[in-house]
């Protein structure tokens, strides 16, 4: 029961506090949503760039090269690749996955489907989009210093991002704009918790929450636990750039004592690993939901893909290590590391049988939110399986730091997160916008975006297993990698006509939001959790009468139901 009040207020009337100061958990959520898909847009844009050098070496960039490089002739030079790839990494990562997924849907999603009017602390909820912005603007910034973002990586190591391998402005403003973001994120991540723990509608067990709830509530557990390890590791090391401190200088660099260099990447990784799964976890929970809800079947063993999320969610805090096999961690380590990670095989292979079981003989609908599930299910195997090999001591020391890596971690987070991301934007639109996306349009966008993303990232690994090595502006001045080119410009096409399809997504989404006519039902997609039995769009104070729950998420198929239903909603009780 909730121990919070959870009163009726009043509708806020200007335009300020309904649409930029607001305090509501769907207009907070709509914001992010908004955020993340513009530094999608500036992230994909650089990742074309880094596919255009790749692919066509020392040709200017079609179209806005010339404006953008006006000193090589539009072609880009080989200090700002670096800083594309940094920028594409860090703004994908922070601010246009997380956003997405954990900000837009996390607010919107979770008071809606646990039946509260809000979160449990509003103020901080609007707090937390607002700092988002000021880190989105101080990393942008960075663009427009003396010389240049920040080009040290996402994961932004020492010495590459220490006053001595980058002196520029943009690398500070990068680490502050990291560190104010994560401020951003621990206030979400309280307030996601909070509110899932104390404003469950009456009657309403932890299992019975929808399993998008989970996935969003065990994210917002690591992002509380491991976003302080990361502004931790920030701050030092801005100071080191600005008070002349020596965390992670090492030898003669350092004034006095001795830094360490690696010492950064203990903490990074203590953060970095579960990161993987602060993006992956909602993309899960969101799939074990939609298939359940399109394959009309109840999800497979959803306790058990639930407690399998919890197990990924806790082991995922102690493998860590296996991104630092290569730094001569003692053998003792290495090992312990592998052997721990492997075992994170498990919980997925459980929770991914379920998946298959919950398809399996379902009356399918091939709806848009469907394809994207369905292909979640595919690129996420992918991903997976292909992670064992980086986990193995003896072959990662071999493809640590080439194009399978890259190949690797797209399929798992980029593909698969971006994927769940598009399920739940086609799945969700109605009750947040109350109307439809068009299906045909939607369909198109999969099916392009599929085959573009398997291009690219299979492409990835191809390359990568051949030996070509991440991060460097052009590898074909290696003779052995020569003959890697024709790949290279079939990853590029792959990746021109998947951002070119992207436009449809923006076309279609734009459209349903400010043009279209007709309005979509309340419950359009025939699903019985808590968001479908209020209006489309939601209310600004969500339920009039606080929801008694009744039954889990996916009752689908009881054989008491009358009518022409297939499906009750959690507040019904059936047979
Ligand atoms: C689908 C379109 C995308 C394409 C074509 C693409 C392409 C690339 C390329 C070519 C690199 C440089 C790799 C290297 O030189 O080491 C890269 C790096 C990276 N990408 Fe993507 N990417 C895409 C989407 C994403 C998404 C959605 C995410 C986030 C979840 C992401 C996260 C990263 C990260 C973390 C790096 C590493 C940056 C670094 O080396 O510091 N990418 N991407
Ligand atoms: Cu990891």
């Amino acid at each position: 029961m909730a121990f919070y009040e959870q009163h009726i207020h009043d509708a806020p009337k200007t335009f300020l506090s309904k649409y930029i100061f607001s305090y509501d958990h769907k207009v907070i959520g709509k914001q992010f949503l908004w955020y993340g898909i513009l530094f999608l847009g500036i992230g994909g844009m650089m990742a074309l760039m880094i596919r255009w050098t790749l692919a066509f070496p020392g040709q200017p960039f079609p179209v806005i090269g010339n404006f953008l490089f006006p000193s090589t002739g539009g072609v880009v030079p080989p200090d700002t690749y670096a800083m594309l790839f940094t920028m594409h990494g860090t703004i994908m990562i922070f601010y246009a996955i997380t956003p997405i997924l954990i900000g837009a849907f996390g607010n919107y999603l979770i008071p809606l489907m646990i039946g509260a009017r809000d979160m449990a602390f509003p103020l901080l909820n609007l707090l937390s989009f607002h700092v988002a912005v000021l880190s989105g603007v101080l990393l942008l910034a960075g663009l427009f210093t003396p010389l240049g973002a920040a080009a040290g990586g996402w994961t932004s190591y020492p010495t590459l991002s220490t006053l001595i391998g980058s002196p520029g402005v943009g690398q500070t403003l990068w680490t502050l704009a990291i560190f104010v973001l994560g401020i951003s994120s621990t206030m979400g991540a309280i307030n996601y918790i909070t509110t899932i723990i104390t404003l469950r509608a009456p009657g309403m067990g932890y299992f019975d929450m929808p399993l998008s709830v989970w996935g969003l509530g065990l994210t917002a557990i690591l992002n509380a636990i491991f976003l302080p390890v990361l502004g931790a590791g920030c701050l030092l090391l801005v100071f080191d750039r600005v008070f002349g401190t020596a965390f992670f200088l090492a030898g003669a660099a350092a004034t006095s004592g001795t830094g360490d260099p690696i010492l950064f990447q203990h903490v990074f990784w203590i953060f970095g690993h579960p990161e993987v799964y602060i993006l992956i976890l909602p993309a899960w929970g969101i799939v074990s939901d939609l298939l359940s809800f399109f394959a009309r079947k109840p999800a497979f063993g959803a306790k058990a893909t639930a407690l399998s999320m919890t197990t990924i969610t806790i082991l995922s805090t102690v493998v860590y290590g296996h991104h630092m096999y290569t730094t001569q961690m003692s053998p003792l380590l290495t090992q312990s590391f592998m052997t721990l990670t492997m075992t994170i095989s498990i919980p997925s292979a459980i929770f991914f049988a379920n998946w298959l079981g919950t398809i399996w003989k379902g009356s399918i609908r091939f709806h848009s939110p469907m394809l994207f599930s369905l292909g979640v299910v595919f690129v996420f195997g992918l991903g997976g399986l292909t992670g064992l090999y980086l986990a193995t001591v003896t072959t990662d020391l071999y493809l640590h730091d080439t194009y399978f890596v890259v190949g690797h971690f797209h399929y798992t987070m980029a593909a698969s997160v971006l994927l769940g991301g598009f399920a739940a934007t086609y799945f969700w639109m109605p009750k947040m916008f109350g109307t439809m996306m068009n299906e045909f349009w939607a369909k198109v966008h999969f099916w392009i975006t599929m085959i573009g993303l398997n291009g690219i990232f299979m492409g990835m690994m191809v390359v990568g297993y051949a030996g070509m090595h991440r991060r460097l502006y052009n590898p074909f001045v290696y003779e052995f990698m020569e003959r890697m080119m024709p790949i290279n410009t079939f990853i590029t096409w792959s990746a021109i006509i998947m951002g070119l399809s992207q436009i449809i997504f923006v076309i279609n989404f734009v459209h349903a939001v400010f043009f279209k006519k007709e309005k979509a039902g309340d419950n359009p997609w025939e699903v019985g959790t808590l968001e479908w039995t209020i209006p489309s769009p939601s209310p600004h104070y969500n339920f009039k009468e606080i929801p008694i729950v009744k039954c889990g998420p996916h009752e689908f198929g009881n054989p008491n139901l009358t009518g022409e239903r297939d499906f009750q909603y959690q507040t019904e009780e059936l047979a």
